[in-house]
């Protein structure tokens, strides 16, 4: 008998696998075998300029280093749109579909590539040089795709930075990244509310002020009301950059170039910027959607990531980008101006490959099945989502509502650092059990260690690991390469360890369970709570403050922070105010469920705040709250339980 929850392929009849599983198999033997050989044949996939001869340098251990393809040269945007002129130059490459504002834009490969070419100059002509740093922070709208490109055209590292962020948290990032120029918008919509871009970054470098490098700002008008710009500063974007010549000779950059640096958050108040290379990380894009998301002619991709985040780069921009795709963006919202709106777009741009995160699946999930059933959804062959846990009841109701049991669900496992892909099925292969991230890919060795860090075997739970690098790895954390070896490195010494904890079944299927750091994910978006309590940390008013995550029906988990005041000089604080700092000085995503304002915290005798009982607390679990015979007080977490539940 079948187990229940595992779908065969042969569901898919009609799924156009690339490959056989014999083929995969061989494939997954030959990159363990011989993992330089495999790779440096995978580099195959995108255009060098000189192709490497060199595969993976470097080690795990000690000053971690972390170097491929070495001697190869290359220009990713020349990989990515070049290369395609010949036989797609007609082809789209890019939907660009803006709520509110009639049919989506339509660029060619040959129209991206002129426009590209023009930004290009564009930023030349400002002084952006090679190696330098141009922070990108738009909403999505075809002018981020162009502005990605046009930087790794001229070797400039992009730095995309997240719409949500606050003033200060882009000005912390400006300073941090020593950004030499800027490329924002005026204005952006999330439905009917007005997200000013350009008031938000003035804000921004006006506070960071002499640290800040940035000379030069290019504006996306995206409305039509006036736009306060500074002489000698400020730009239209448009009035420039559309003069400028419309052909550039992309820069030869070398494989371990950086491409771009990301912030992400980790388990310290400051946030930090992985850096990706050109080189690894662009066939690793290649090479990953291709395995998950493979282009055939007249697929449109879309997925609804922003391309402020790691997925926003590998899965909206380079990854289709580099496999000569047709790509999709949207700066529409799931429910507005009525639910169903995504399902209104998929059928008319007859999107075939849809990929999403968990919280908005569970989002479209509470607004009932007739909301899906209205719609055609013929064009869908395979749905696809990343960024968090997703529970088998949301991953049916994906597979079984919106792919109506005919499309396969991709539920890929990656991180910022990883680059792309690594953790998932290649569609039409694998069975599927749902719930799960599948599989390695291909050329990636998972390990999962137990607390003491030796490495387990078979089916067993504890820190997801990897034992071996693969191209798309981040090399570096910027600035502080120590931190790097810090954080992913010393937990288990010789392995890359991803923060995540995992159950890997009698199958080989991986189970994600979650962040084993303070690291929270709401809705899809890293969160350390470390950062929120460095923000609490700078009011007069707070003496101590504890932030946690708890489980959330849609955004998976939620922030909910605990305060204890300074006893005499705590007047006028009060739960909303904290709220109002919380989304004021890191943005409005980070917005809490709920604030509660407290005597005191859980301490253990050494005085470590006892954080997992603060989040059984806030989750409910009042009625199993474990051992507290650590705790110097007990008495303080029943004064906390009534504070958030009431009398008990
Ligand atoms: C791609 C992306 C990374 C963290 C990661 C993990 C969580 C991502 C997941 C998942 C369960 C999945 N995560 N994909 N958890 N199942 N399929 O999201 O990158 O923003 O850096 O987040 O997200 O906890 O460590 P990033």
């Amino acid at each position: 008998m079948s187990d229940p929850t595992v779908i065969q392929p042969g569901h898919y009849g009609h799924y156009p696998a690339i490959m056989t599983q014999a083929a995969l198999d061989t494939m997954t033997r030959q990159a363990r075998e011989d993992p330089d050989g495999f790779w440096l044949q995978q580099a195959g996939r995108v255009q060098w300029h000189e192709r490497p001869t060199r595969g993976f340098e470097g080690s795990f251990e000690g000053n971690v280093s972390i170097a491929w393809f070495a001697d190869g040269l290359l220009n990713v945007s020349a990989s990515c749109l070049d290369r395609h002129l010949a036989d797609r130059a007609g082809q789209v490459a890019l939907i660009a579909h803006r709520e509110g504002h009639g049919e989506a834009e339509r660029l060619t490969y040959a129209m991206l590539h002129e426009r590209v070419c023009r930004l290009a100059n564009a930023l030349t002509a400002l002084g952006v040089k090679k190696g330098q740093r141009v922070a990108i922070n738009l909403p999505m709208i075809s002018e981020a795709v162009v502005a990605m490109l046009a930087c790794a055209r001229i070797g400039a590292v992009h730095v995309v930075l997240f719409g949500g962020f606050s003033a200060d948290g882009i000005a912390e990032r400006l300073v941090d990244s020593g950004a030499v120029a800027v490329i924002t918008a005026s204005v952006a919509w999330r439905g009917t509310k007005r997200v000013p871009f350009k008031e938000t970054m003035d804000t921004a470098l006006s506070r960071a002020g002499a640290a800040s490098a940035v000379r030069a700002v290019l504006v996306v008008r995206t409305a039509d009301d006036a736009v306060p710009m500074l002489p000698g500063r400020d730009r239209d974007y448009h009035d420039f950059v559309d003069r400028c010549d419309a052909d550039f000779a992309p820069v030869i950059m070398k494989a371990e170039d950086p491409l771009f640096m990301l912030y992400t958050s980790g388990s310290t108040g400051k946030p930090k910027a992985v850096v990706h290379a050109c080189g690894g990380y662009i066939v690793w894009a290649a090479y990953t959607m291709d395995m998950v998301y493979t282009h055939r002619p007249g697929d449109v991709l879309w997925c609804t990531a922003d391309v402020a985040w790691i997925t926003g780069h590998s899965s909206v921009v380079y990854g289709p980008l580099a496999n000569g795709g047709t790509t999709m963006i949207s700066d529409s919202l799931p429910a507005y101006p009525h639910p169903g709106r995504w399902w209104d777009l998929v059928d008319e741009y007859r999107v075939t490959m849809l990929f999403s995160a968990p919280t908005a699946v569970r989002a479209m999930m509470a607004d009932g099945d007739d909301v899906v059933n209205r719609h055609d959804l013929g064009s869908l062959r395979l749905l696809g989502i990343a960024g968090e846990p997703i529970s088998p009841d949301a991953w049916l109701w994906y597979h079984d509502v919106v792919g109506r049991k005919r499309c396969p669900v991709a539920d890929t496992w990656w991180q910022t650092e990883t680059g792309g892909i690594v953790l998932g099925p290649v569609p039409g292969v694998q069975p599927l059990k749902p719930g799960s991230a599948t599989r390695p890919l291909p050329g990636i060795e998972m390990a999962i260690a137990d607390a003491q860090g030796r490495i387990l075997h078979g089916a067993a739970e504890g820190s997801l690991c990897i034992a071996r690098s693969w191209p798309g790895q981040a090399r570096t954390i910027w600035g502080d390469h120590a931190r790097f070896c810090q954080t992913y490195f010393s937990k288990v010494p010789g392995f890359y360890f991803t923060g995540d904890g995992a159950r890997r079944d009698s199958d080989g299927y991986y189970w994600i369970t979650g962040r084993m750091d303070d690291v929270i994910n709401i809705a899809g978006h890293r969160l350390g709570t470390a950062e929120v309590e460095d923000v609490l940390g700078d009011d007069h008013r707070i003496l101590e403050s504890a932030a946690v995550g708890v489980p959330h029906p849609v955004k998976g988990e939620g922030l909910v922070v605990f305060i204890m005041p300074r006893g005499d000089n705590a007047a006028g604080l009060t739960g909303e105010g904290v709220a109002r700092l919380i989304s004021q000085r890191l943005g409005r995503y980070a917005a809490p469920e709920a604030v509660y304002i407290v005597p005191d915290l859980p301490r253990t005798r050494s005085g470590k705040i006892v954080r997992r009982l603060l989040r059984k607390i806030a989750s409910g679990e009042t009625g199993n709250l474990g051992d507290l015979s650590a705790l110097t007080d007990t008495a303080v977490v029943g004064m906390i339980c009534n504070r958030v539940w009431g009398e008990m």
